[in-house]
């Protein structure tokens, strides 16, 4: 049946051609893509097509629009850049960059055409939200950084140069994706909460765990304390830094468009900074707890990329939290994978049951060797800023 959406939707979004070739992309705990490649007699075309996650995202038509005003300031800031390092979302006959359908016995239905509504709570409902963009051709992206500092190295170019692009952004354009996102603080609130209700009795599986998280939630809340006090400035981020998220040139390693724009939203630089050193500057998987640690060559690389586009443009302040930003990070994560598992995996996509724990379990040795190296991360960072 897959195989027949995906063919509905490459219609209504006006492609060329027939579907000849589809694929599931199992990357990515949120969204549902697909590869798909359409031939019309002359020319194959290849496109990613995407299930935005209605569950995650409440209000995708605003994220949308957001996506939409962050890619095009992109473009004004680099008009001749080619069309493989840019993502470009294609539009409905209704001019929507996304398509509403649900599923019926006969076929299925677009929004748009039925005039049906959706409901005051479509994430319950059996409607689905679609978008459809270039697939980015002979492209990479890292799951893990495999001990290599290049990757580490050329991802913090990546992801310093989009903070930079988007330094002159107006914020307050931007409809918050998903609200209090990186709010550690009300991350661990909502996560002790879930702890005392304990609604399938799984907390006894992580004792451990939750008192280890217990233990830091007042570090947790740092940079919470210093927006309080405004000594960090609220920028335009990307708050998912994770190397799966740039597509890199597969013969060059060069990286050519940052993806996953969904949590594009004010925050902080060190969110950004942190969330790479978390994903890809450690010695494991992010559900691997045996032999999971800091890289700290790798969180050099990733700081001589990064600071090579973003030293001038961070305040002392700002490149003091980096390193704290990482920890903050980490901890917030094993919070979120953690609450995901006592409510029954209702939010991160799972391969098996026991993974948002074992999620949450890496993380917290990862934040804990951060604990332990903090000072090596700040002394590196002093270095590399020269
Ligand atoms: P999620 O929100 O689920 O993480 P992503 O937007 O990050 O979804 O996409 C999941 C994966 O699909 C990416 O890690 C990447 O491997 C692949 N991908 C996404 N967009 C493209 C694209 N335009 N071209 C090629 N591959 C892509
Ligand atoms: C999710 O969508 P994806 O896989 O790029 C999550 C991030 C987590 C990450 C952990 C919208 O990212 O916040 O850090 O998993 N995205 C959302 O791997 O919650
Ligand atoms: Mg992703």
């Amino acid at each position: 049946m897959i195989e027949a959406k995906l063919s509905f939707i490459c219609r209504k979004f006006r492609l060329p051609g027939e579907m000849i070739l589809h694929r599931w992309i199992p990357t990515g705990h949120i969204n549902t893509a697909y590869y798909v490649a359409l031939y019309d007699g002359k020319e194959v075309r290849q496109y990613l097509v995407q299930k935005v996650n209605w569950y995650v995202f409440r209000d995708p038509v605003s994220m949308m629009h957001n996506i939409d005003l962050l890619t095009r300031h992109i473009m004004d800031k680099e008009p001749t850049l080619e069309r493989r390092r840019r993502l470009h979302f294609h539009h409905t006959a209704a001019g929507h960059n996304y398509l509403i359908l649900r599923e019926t016995a006969d076929g299925f239905v677009d929004l748009d055409e039925s005039g049906e509504a959706v409901g005051a709570e479509p994430w319950n409902s059996d409607w689905e939200f679609w978008r459809l963009y270039n697939f980015i051709e002979n492209s990479v992206s890292f799951e893990t950084a495999d001990g290599e500092a290049e990757v580490l190295r050329m991802s913090g170019k990546a992801f310093g140069k989009f903070n930079r692009q988007l330094r002159d952004f107006d914020a307050s354009q931007l409809v918050e994706s998903i609200p209090h996102f990186h709010d550690t603080a009300y991350r661990l609130r909502t996560f002790f909460d879930v702890v005392e209700q304990d609604p399938l009795a799984r907390a006894k599986d992580a004792e451990a765990e939750i008192a280890l998280i217990r233990q830091n939630a007042a570090f947790g809340c740092t940079l919470c304390r210093q927006i309080e006090r405004g000594e960090l400035p609220i920028r335009v981020t990307h708050n998912d830094t994770k190397t799966n998220n740039i597509l890199f040139d597969r013969d060059t390693n060069d990286p050519l468009v940052i993806i996953d724009l969904d949590t594009c939203m004010p925050g902080l630089a060190c969110y950004d900074f942190g969330d790479t050193i978390r994903f890809a500057a450690c010695t494991a998987e992010e559900d691997q707890v045996e032999g999971m640690s800091l890289d700290l060559n790798l969180v050099r690389a990733y700081a001589e990329g990064y600071l090579g586009e973003m030293k001038d443009v961070l305040s002392d302040a700002e490149i003091e939290s980096l390193s704290t930003g990482a920890a903050v990070i980490t901890l917030e994560l094993a919070s979120r994978f953690l609450g995901d598992y006592l409510v029954g995996d209702k939010y991160f996509r799972i391969d098996d049951a026991e993974q948002n724990l074992r999620r949450a379990q890496a993380q917290l040795a990862l934040f804990q060797d951060m604990m332990l190296h903090m000072d090596d991360m700040k002394q590196i960072i002093k270095e590399v800023r020269g």
